[in-house]
């Protein structure tokens, strides 16, 4: 059986396959906010930063790895467990002193990890994606080595603010004193699978892609991005390496504590974005990932690093081999809950029935699906831009947003170049028939919808098997069905409708 962890934004999750039978047999979660109180992070990250900050207290996921595995071994025998890998929330890192190597090497089963870790933290919180303080730290960084297209020829993505690096530059400027002090940085990921392992794992090139420090045509940590962050810089992370690579056994502390076998294999973490191609069946090109969560990411795996002319998309490395673009919108399920809210609607409003009210393509009334700052196109604002009257009537507006989001989707994916072939649908959003079927006639291809609430988690359990010899094709075609009857097929001849419509909305954007 093989273990994957998922530390998310807001949970730490874990989920055990058997391949054998094809089965998820165990999935148990953790919830920050409702487990951990103390930390007062009710949805996993301490509020009211000031200045974009967004910040979390990583004593709090030392602690939840602890509580995970307490319930994971409750009545389940791990020693049945023959490798584990971990996922994590991109961007996020930790900061540690010179004794973290020794402190991991001797965990005692008899006390918690986070009464024997916390002392070698250098920086007591931690900065996670959702951070947008570092605008003048991406700015420096770009004009070190010559500009944003270099920074994205490099690494994949122009300097964004809340990827690693210019949040490690920040702390160098902030607390020199602290930054010098500092003698490993890890990312989420890579810290709980060095947890699992005892001792400090390399960054995977899924992960390490998310940092604007990782040179996608050498696999390696970029001298040039290193020294436009922070001095030093290499000497504190950990290599970079394939996320195939096993890392070693698991620590005597899971044995002693928790039944794990002391021949149980550590796999090296990666993303969560990287770890959901995987548990979405997504790592060959041609099948398209759309989640429609809190934000919405469209997600694909390519063969070439093929980079965003403008910007806004990302390259990250493919834990199957080869490359994925990721691309994040924040106002996702956000914006549609505003709307459903704005007008004391239901979901109801926008599936089938509600989207039957008004005509595909709405009759030329497109809207600026932005309620909120957006990454992709970007927008800073606090205030939400309505570009229809107040009083045009519900349903014309449930169709606006919808239609818009997914031309967005459609207009800023199309530096991929590649046409949708198939699209996988996943999230809380993607239930809704309504809009499935609209993210099928706005893409032109069919879709497919997941039963599955946690593909990263499921991700990390099948890069497990997959670094121990099963075969990653045959797992997918497991683990990775459709649920029966999810499937629908686009409206082809709604094809020249959408195509108008995405013409009139790029229009619109840039008006
Ligand atoms: P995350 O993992 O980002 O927290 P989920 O993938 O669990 O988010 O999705 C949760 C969101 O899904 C909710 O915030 C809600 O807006 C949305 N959602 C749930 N059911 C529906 C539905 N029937 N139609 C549209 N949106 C829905
Ligand atoms: C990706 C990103 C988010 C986090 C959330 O760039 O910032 O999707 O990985 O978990």
């Amino acid at each position: 059986m093989f273990l994957g962890l998922d530390s998310s934004t807001q949970s730490l999750s874990a989920l055990v396959i058997d391949p054998a039978s094809g089965t998820i047999v165990r999935e148990v979660s953790v919830n920050f906010g409702s487990a951990l109180p103390a930390y007062r992070s009710p949805s996993g990250f301490i509020p009211g930063g000031k200045d974009g900050e967004v910040h979390a207290d990583p004593r709090m996921w030392m602690e939840a790895i602890d509580l995970v595995f307490a319930q994971l071994a409750d009545g389940f025998d791990l020693s049945q467990i023959t490798a584990v890998a971990c996922s994590g929330q991109q961007h996020g890192s930790l900061y540690f002193d010179e004794t973290l190597e020794s402190r991991l090497a001797s965990l005692k089963a008899s006390e918690s990890l986070e009464a024997q870790l916390s002392g070698a933290l250098t920086r007591a919180t931690a900065p996670i994606w959702m951070d947008t303080s570092t605008g003048a730290e991406c700015a420096e960084i770009a004009a070190a080595v010559g500009g944003n297209a270099e920074v994205c020829r490099k690494s994949g993505s122009i300097a964004v603010e809340r990827f690693t690096g210019p949040q490690i530059r920040r702390f160098f400027k902030q607390d020199p004193a602290a930054y010098e002090r500092t003698d490993v940085i890890h990312l989420v990921s890579s810290f709980v699978g060095s947890v699992l392992a005892g001792k400090s794992i390399a960054i995977d090139h899924g992960d390490g892609a998310g940092m604007n420090l990782l040179n996608l045509q050498t696999l390696d940590w970029d001298d040039a991005l290193l020294d436009a962050t922070a001095p030093n810089l290499r000497a504190k992370l950990p290599p970079a390496a394939a996320g195939t690579t096993l890392a070693g056994f698991v620590s005597e502390y899971f044995v002693e504590k928790f039944g794990m076998s002391p021949d149980c294999q550590v796999v090296l973490s990666t993303g969560d974005n990287p770890s959901s191609l995987v548990g979405m069946g997504a790592t060959a090109p041609g099948t398209i990932v759309i989640s429609l969560g809190t934000s919405d990411t469209f997600f694909a795996a390519m063969e070439k690093p093929v980079t965003d002319p403008q910007g806004f998309g990302h390259v990250f490395g493919n834990p199957a081999g080869g490359f994925m673009s990721l691309i994040c919108f924040r106002n996702g399920s956000l914006a549609r809950e505003a709307l459903r809210d704005a007008f004391g609607l239901d979901w109801s409003a926008f599936d089938k029935d509600g989207l039957a009210l008004t005509p595909a393509g709405n009759e030329g009334r497109r809207m600026l699906p932005f309620f909120g700052p957006e990454i992709t196109p970007r927008r800073d604002f606090d205030a939400p831009v309505r570009n229809f009257p107040a009083d045009t009537p519900a349903p014309v507006q449930v169709r606006a947003l919808l239609e818009g989001q997914f031309l967005n989707m459609r207009l800023h994916s199309q530096w991929i170049g590649e046409k949708a072939g198939l699209i996988r649908l996943t999230g809380g959003a993607s239930q809704n028939d309504g809009i499935a079927q609209l993210v099928a006639n706005i893409f032109q291809a069919p879709v497919e919808r997941f039963a599955i609430a946690n593909g990263a988690g499921l991700g990390a359990a099948l890069r497990a098997a997959h670094a121990c010899g099963h075969d990653l094709a045959r797992l997918s075609a497991d683990f990775c069905k459709p649920a029966a009857g999810s499937r629908l097929e686009p409206d082809t001849a709604l094809a020249p409708l959408y195509e108008q419509a995405l013409g009139e909305f790029a229009a619109l954007l840039k008006a």
